[in-house]
């Protein structure tokens, strides 16, 4: 079986953490665990030509406000999901210099933005921060979806698009 290595990508408390376990566990915690390192889940995929495919997620762990990604973090990954808070303007707008940090070490790497947390805010709002924010000048960027890890809403397919395409690639 084919695994591939993407990771999550965004600022501090967006929701990496929670995203990933929804998608591997079905569940969500409000617990928080801050343990230091890297922690990589493993979960199979179906893509949609039918193929299974290993999904090695990396987490960072212990990340803090001051203290960054490191750049051996996205090493070798095929892909990215890129996540900012809809309730914190501030993680949207660095969305593009997290983008830019992944593109420096896999060029040929593949990012699905998400927009996380809309269980908090209205619909219109979603709708704006969608209208307002463009990726168009990074063609590696495939889309974006309207997440929650809390109530699960399009976080199946996120993880979904991006595996579907990093394999329609190869
Ligand atoms: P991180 O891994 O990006 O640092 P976490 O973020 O997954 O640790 O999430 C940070 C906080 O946001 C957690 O709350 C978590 O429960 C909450 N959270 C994550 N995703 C969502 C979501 O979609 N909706 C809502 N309402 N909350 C979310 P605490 O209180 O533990 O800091
Ligand atoms: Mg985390």
């Amino acid at each position: 079986m084919i695994s591939k290595k993407i990771c999550l990508v965004g600022d501090f408390a967006v929701g990496k953490t929670s995203l990933i376990r929804r998608f591997v566990d079905k569940q969500f915690s409000d617990e928080y665990l801050s343990t230091v390192g890297v922690k990589i889940s493993k979960k199979q995929v179906k893509t949609l030509n039918d193929k299974t495919i290993q999904l090695l997620i990396w987490d960072i762990e212990g990340q803090t406000k001051f203290k960054g990604i490191s750049p051996s973090y996205l090493q070798g990954a095929s892909g990215a999901i890129l996540v900012a808070d809809v309730t914190r303007p501030e993680t949207v707008s660095n969305l593009e210099d997290h983008i830019t940090l992944f593109m420096a070490k896999n060029p040929k790497g593949l990012i699905v933005i998400a927009f996380n947390k809309t269980d908090l805010v209205s619909p219109e709002k979603i709708e704006k921060l969608k209208l307002s924010t463009s990726f168009s000048d990074h063609p590696q960027v495939l889309t974006s979806y309207a997440t929650s890890a809390k109530t699960g809403k399009d976080v199946d397919e996120i993880f979904q698009k991006l595996t579907s395409q990093m394999v329609a690639e190869t």
